[in-house]
Formats: C-alpha cells, sequence, structure tokens
C-alpha cells in the first residue's frame, strides 16, 4: 500500500500534458505540502477499511464507499467519476458500472487498486487474482479492465512470495493467452532481457489509460526494478508519460510488495500525504482474518 501510493503521488505531477500537469501543480499538494495521493490511493484505501469493517469481500459495501469517498480533485477516470457520482445519487452499481459504455470501461482504474488484493492472498495466485476481477468489476465491467486487475493482482502476490520476474511473467502469461492480452507477455520477457528505450516501450507496450495499454507497461517496469533502489523505478516511470500516476501506482506496488514499506525511502515517505495512516491501515488489515467465499461467489462468473 505505501509503495502504491508513493508511485501515485509522486508520478502524479508527471501525468498528462502541459493543461494536466499545469491543474495538478495547483492542487497536488495537500497544506502542509505533501505530495497529494490520487484515485488509485483512495480506492485502496477503500477497499482496505471494507475488508476491516465487513471482516469479508461485500461489493455493495465497497461501492458505497468507492462513491462517498470520490473526490473529483483527486483525478479519477472521466468515466468511474460519472459511474460513482450516479451511485452516491442511488443508482446501483451493477447498473451505474455500464452506464457510460454497454460493455463497461476497460479503463485500468480496476488494475490500478488490485495490488493489495494480491498482498493479501499472496500465497494463493488464483484467489488473488480472483479477488482483483472481483473489486474490479464494481466500476469496471468490461473484461479487459477485469483482467486487468487479475493481473496485477496476481503478480503482486507472485511478488511478496519472492518469484523471479520472469517466472511472474510467465505465470500471469499462463491465464491471459487470449486477445488481445496474448501479445504484450512475448515483449515484456524480452524487455526483461534487452531494455527498450522509452520510446519503444512507449510504443509498444504503452502509457495509456486503458487497461491493456498500462498494466503490462507497469509490469515490466515494476519487475525490471525489483533488484533496483525504488527512486530508480520512479525516474523510469516519468520519462515514460502518460498516465503516470497509474503506472507509477502499479510498479511502485509491485516493488513495494517484494521489500516491505520500511525498505522504502523514507525521504519519499516523508513527502507524501498520510504515509503513516496507511501503514497503520494497512498492519491492522494484516492482523484481522477475511472470509473471502461469499465475496468471491456474489461477484459470479
Ligand atoms: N469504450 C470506449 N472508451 C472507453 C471504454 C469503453 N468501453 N472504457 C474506457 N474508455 P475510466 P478509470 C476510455 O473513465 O479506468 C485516472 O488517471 C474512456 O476515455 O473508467 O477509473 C486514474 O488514476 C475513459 O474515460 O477511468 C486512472 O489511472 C478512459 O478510457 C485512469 O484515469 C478511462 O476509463 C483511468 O481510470
Ligand atoms: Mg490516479
Amino acid at each position: 500500500m505505501v509503495g502504491l501510493a508513493l508511485g501515485d503521488a509522486l508520478g502524479a505531477p508527471f501525468e498528462g500534458g502541459p493543461l494536466e500537469r499545469l491543474v495538478w501543480w495547483g492542487l497536488g499538494r495537500t497544506r502542509d505540502g505533501r505530495h497529494r495521493t490520487t484515485d488509485d490511493t483512495a480506492m485502496t484505501r477503500d477497499i482496505a477499511e471494507s475488508l476491516l469493517a465487513c471482516r469479508a469481500l461485500d461489493l455493495d459495501d465497497l461501492a458505497q464507499r468507492f462513491a462517498r469517498s470520490y473526490r473529483w480533485h483527486r483525478g479519477y477516470g472521466p468515466g468511474a467519476a460519472a459511474m460513482l457520482r450516479s451511485v452516491r445519487r442511488g443508482t446501483d452499481w451493477r447498473v451505474a458500472r455500464t452506464a457510460q459504455w454497454p460493455e463497461g470501461s476497460w479503463g485500468n482504474g480496476g488494475a490500478m487498486r488490485a495490488p493489495i488484493l494480491g498482498a493479501l492472498l499472496h500465497e494463493d495466485g488464483g484467489a488473488a487474482a480472483a479477488a482483483g476481477d472481483a473489486v474490479a468489476s464494481v466500476t469496471h465491467a468490461h473484461p479487459e479492465g477485469r483482467a486487468g486487475a487479475s493481473i496485477l493482482a496476481r503478480a503482486t502476490a507472485a511478488c511478496v512470495r519472492g518469484a523471479s520476474p520472469v517466472a511472474i511473467v510467465e505465470e500471469v502469461a499462463a491465464h491471459h493467452a487470449d486477445p488481445p492480452w496474448a501479445s504484450p507477455w512475448g515483449l515484456v520477457r524480452a524487455f526483461l532481457d534487452a531494455p527498450p528505450s522509452v520510446a519503444t516501450l512507449r510504443k509498444e507496450l504503452g502509457n495509456e489509460i486503458t487497461a491493456i495499454r498500462s498494466v503490462p507497461t507497469a509490469l515490466y517496469l515494476g519487475l525490471s526494478s525489483l533488484d533496483e533502489p525504488f527512486e530508480h523505478l520512479l525516474s523510469r516511470t516519468r520519462a515514460l508519460g502518460g498516465d503516470d500516476d497509474a503506472l507509477g501506482a502499479m510498479a511502485g506496488a509491485l516493488w513495494g510488495a517484494r521489500h516491505g514499506a520500511s525498505a522504502l525511502p523514507q525521504h519519499l515517505k516523508d513527502r507524501v500525504e498520510d504515509v503513516g495512516g496507511l501503514a497503520h491501515l494497512a498492519r491492522s488489515l494484516a492482523g484481522v482474518s477475511i472470509d473471502w467465499g461469499p465475496g468471491l461467489r456474489a461477484a459470479g462468473p
């Protein structure tokens, strides 16, 4: 959770074009000068708080918490923002999630908040992936939006278990072999052996806000940085541009899952909003047992 928050908050000032950067320059600091976290961290916090309160994966509770926490200034994707405002007005999330697009969103908003599920269910990659999928489905009904979350949750679980980067890519590839997911894994594997230029990485894997054009990229960035200082991961993410907060959040979460919050640089933790609160929440969550069964079944096939 802390790795995710640092990647999110320290990537956010580099997101998008000049206008988005200017807006974030105005909004992106707290009153005490810390870097604000965005929707990636806010929704991760919602998941943690829901699991703690319900001691189970309760998608109705989660939808209400996502909707209550929504703030326009935290940089939610436009579809997610409209959907959450609609839930706040009383629409059932199962209806609201397909109001913008009949198949639902294929954005990376489900994937960016999935690492917490991989961390909690790290002993079982399949369960982590199923929980990622279920939690994504509250806002991201599209199969690509859900798959992005499964992939991130599964990869995070494998990072906690200490699997090698190559083994992690192979595990993910084995479970996501159908189009459009079939093509990126060979590239990720090749890039782990021979790092591409920034331009090649951007062109081949992407830096966009869709799951298909950001999850493989974040997987590559995170896995190829596991044995490097966290600062290297941040500067490589920033160089890529595009959806920098989500790329930073996803890659940062993989690094954090591997090394733990105490390995993250203190000077960066000091610069980000409410890292202490997140760490406290994570410790509370690690100490309770969660009944995953009914919640996962409620998500449907
Ligand atoms: N058809 C066409 N366009 C789509 C579709 C679809 N089915 N689904 C998504 N898009 P959204 P998110 C496009 O809004 O995934 C922030 O920076 C459409 O342009 O659901 O929650 C966050 O931090 C839509 O607006 O948002 C995330 O990093 C966009 O994809 C990022 O935005 C994103 O989907 C995405 O957040
Ligand atoms: Mg964000």
